[in-house]
């Protein structure tokens, strides 16, 4: 046999369709699902459609850890719906408060050698323990627990071969930012990021997830780690040690690409405003005064990070004109924190503690005054995510900020490391906010489904037309974030509810897009959205794919597509086509009329349409597969699945 990478010896060994040495789609098996509640009422309400009696997945678990924060009926009705379709389904849920789904996940469920197929962006920090963990709409998600697989276009496998050891107060947040700096955040699409090389052993589990966490980033299709004796001591740690099974390259195994880095050479690095991509070293920016300092989030949650903030902290405190939050992954954390005085270290010193929950990442709450610097140690820093648009948020490393919070303005870490923290040798097990655990797999109990009024339903696509008069309903440029199109923040409670989220579609671009949409629509007008690089970066929200469909919007032209976006417009129903000649852009202004004749056929056959404008002919096109281009055809996958 062949030698093969990691990536694709778990690739080959759940694959079910298509042909790994040709350039096109692969199906996947899918052993565990994740949702979380943002993503997860419409991914369920989907499900429910497809008329499955049961998950047929080895493991799905159903987290809340998004909308929390309960002003308003509207959080609390989506907990009651998701729980009433846990019990029904054998889906484990798991109950606000619980923590952070991808701590979570890596603490009590990751498996390596497995597929993980979540709504969420990140559900690649399963790459920390060695699966194959992948970010997708809600609805790949709902097939996934109807059995079916998931298809991915062919990944490209690139080495990242890591050497020699951190110094004292750098850490894994610092290495995957240097990656970033290295491969940016677009062009990275179809890629997977395999770590390997003798540095892996230098780092623990926790570790490696905060890197394979934030190759969402960089747009890649996951990251992924080998399994070897340090994930052997977590997994037995967690009391998982059946859990373990061992993986790592082939000797002589293929990649597409290699990159080595060493880590001896990484110094503390941030992202400064608006992209992750923007990284530069903290050294650079020492002595900035800092309002606000956030640390949590699933990128820098776990015990290692949080007791490391812990040991900066002790004996001293904040600074005065420096607010310091905190929010922990789990209950795990904070329990284990609780044990060893850390958490009362981190009182004493005037933090906030925070609920451990997704809070101030997603804009959820305590967002900074107008104007402020703001440090995080989380994972974007799109302008305006934090819910205050003049704010200047910098990505950075537990160290960094814990080294800023006593100062009150940037500082290096290394001018004073505390001790590195160990990898413990057992941690506190406590799954009683797990329910159904034991019904999940077994005959399931009979249950009402709850739905509250802001449970709506799933609106239907319509088949696509041979012709289409359109409307340009917005020209935007390069870079554009799902946070751009969907916000979430405080319009996050409409998730459920997509009538009232389609008020909102591109709120912080052009609050006036939808109401002219609408009007297009009822003028039996379809609408298109134009965009520059990199079109629907970041999160795997299917709302921004579905609230435009609702808006009556047919067809995105933009100079590139980022892939879950890409992969949600499609299930939408919503045709992503790219400028063959990305200098067109110019020629499409919004207000444009454009005739979009032959899409049907365009999309049935070599993707390639022609068409004109006021400043000369343009050429798109897409690239789609014989089930991609089914589901364009009928006007959305929820069409083709219920035949
Ligand atoms: C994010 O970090 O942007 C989110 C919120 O977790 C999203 C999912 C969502 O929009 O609900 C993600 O990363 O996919
Ligand atoms: Fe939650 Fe933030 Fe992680 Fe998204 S990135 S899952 S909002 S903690």
């Amino acid at each position: 046999m062949k030698p093969m990478n990691v990536a694709w010896k778990i690739l080959s060994s759940h694959l079910k369709a298509g042909d790994p040495a040709a350039d096109s789609e692969i199906g996947i098996k899918i052993d565990q699902t994740l949702t979380q509640d943002a993503t997860g009422t419409m991914a369920y309400l989907q499900f429910e459609s497809m008329g499955v009696k049961r998950v047929k997945t080895d493991l799905s678990v159903s987290y809340v850890d998004h909308n929390t924060v309960q002003i308003g009926f509207e959080n609390a009705d989506d907990h009651d719906f998701l729980q009433s379709i846990a019990r029904k389904y054998g889906i484990i849920y798991s109950k606000a408060g619980n923590g952070i789904c991808h701590q979570l996940h890596l603490e009590r469920f990751g498996k390596p050698g497995t597929t993980l197929l979540g709504s969420d962006s990140h559900t690649p920090t399963g790459g920390g323990i060695g699966q194959i963990a992948i970010g997708a709409g809600g609805i790949d998600i709902a097939v996934a627990m109807g059995g079916g697989e998931f298809y991915l276009p062919r990944p490209k496998v690139r080495a990242i071969v890591l050497k020699g050891k951190l110094r004292r107060a750098v850490s894994a947040k610092d290495v995957i930012l240097k990656v970033l700096e290295k491969y940016g955040t677009k062009g990275n699409v179809g890629w997977i990021f395999e770590y390997t090389g003798p540095g892996v052993r230098t780092l623990d589990v926790p570790s490696r997830a905060t890197i394979t966490n934030m190759g969402a980033e960089l747009g890649v299709t996951t990251s992924v780690f080998p399994s070897d004796a340090v994930t052997k001591q977590f997994l037995e740690a967690q009391g998982r040690g059946g859990d373990w099974v061992g993986l790592k390259a082939d000797k002589g195994a293929a990649y597409d690409d290699v990159f080595e880095l060493d880590l001896s050479e990484i110094e503390p690095m941030m992202a400064a405003p608006h992209s992750p991509g923007n990284v530069v070293t903290v050294k650079s920016m020492k002595g900035t005064k800092v309002n606000q300092i956030l640390i949590g989030s699933c990128t820098n949650s776990s015990y290692r990070d949080i007791r490391t903030v812990a040991l900066y902290l002790k004996g001293k405190h904040v600074a005065d004109d420096t607010e310091v939050g905190i929010a922990c992954g789990s209950r795990q954390v904070v329990n284990m924190l609780a044990a060893d005085g850390s958490l009362a270290i981190l009182h004493s010193a005037g933090c906030r503690m925070l609920e451990n929950a997704c809070g101030f990442c997603i804009g959820a709450h305590m967002s900074p005054r107008t104007g402020a610097v703001s440090l995080r140690t989380n994972n974007r820093n799109f302008e305006g995510r934090s819910g205050t648009k003049s704010a200047q948020v910098y990505l950075v490393s537990p160290e960094t900020a814990a080294a800023s919070a006593l100062t009150g303005r940037i500082s290096i870490p290394t001018d004073n490391p505390v001790a590195k923290v160990p990898a413990p040798a057992a941690f506190p097990v406590d799954d009683t906010m797990f329910l159904y655990r034991d019904t999940a797999g077994k005959g399931l109990p009979k249950t009402e489904i709850v739905r509250g009024p802001n449970i709506a339903k799933v609106p239907a696509g319509t088949p696509l037309a041979e012709d289409i008069e359109a409307v340009c309903a917005i020209k935007v440029g390069d870079k554009i974030t799902t946070d751009h199109i969907m916000p979430a923040g405080a319009r996050l409670k409409y998730r459920s509810n997509i009538p009232e989220y389609a008020k909102y579609v591109f709120e912080p671009c052009d609050g006036a897009f939808p109401g002219r949409c609408l009007e297009n629509k009822e003028a039996g007008l379809a609408n298109v959205i134009v965009a520059g690089e990199s079109y629907g970066q970041g999160s795997s929200r299917e709302h921004a794919a579905l609230c435009p469909m609702y808006l009556g919007v047919k067809a995105v032209i933009a100079k590139s597509i980022e892939r879950i976006h890409r992969a949600n417009l499609i299930n939408f129903g919503i045709t992503p086509f790219e400028f063959e000649d990305p200098r067109d852009y110019g020629k499409i202004a919004q207000g444009d009329r454009l005739s979009l004749k032959g899409i049907r056929s365009a999309v049935e056959g070599d993707g390639v349409l022609t068409f004109k404008t006021s400043k000369g002919e343009v050429r798109v096109k897409t690239a789609l597969s014989p089930r991609q281009k089914k589901i364009i055809l009928a006007g959305g996958l929820l069409a083709t699945l219920r035949g």
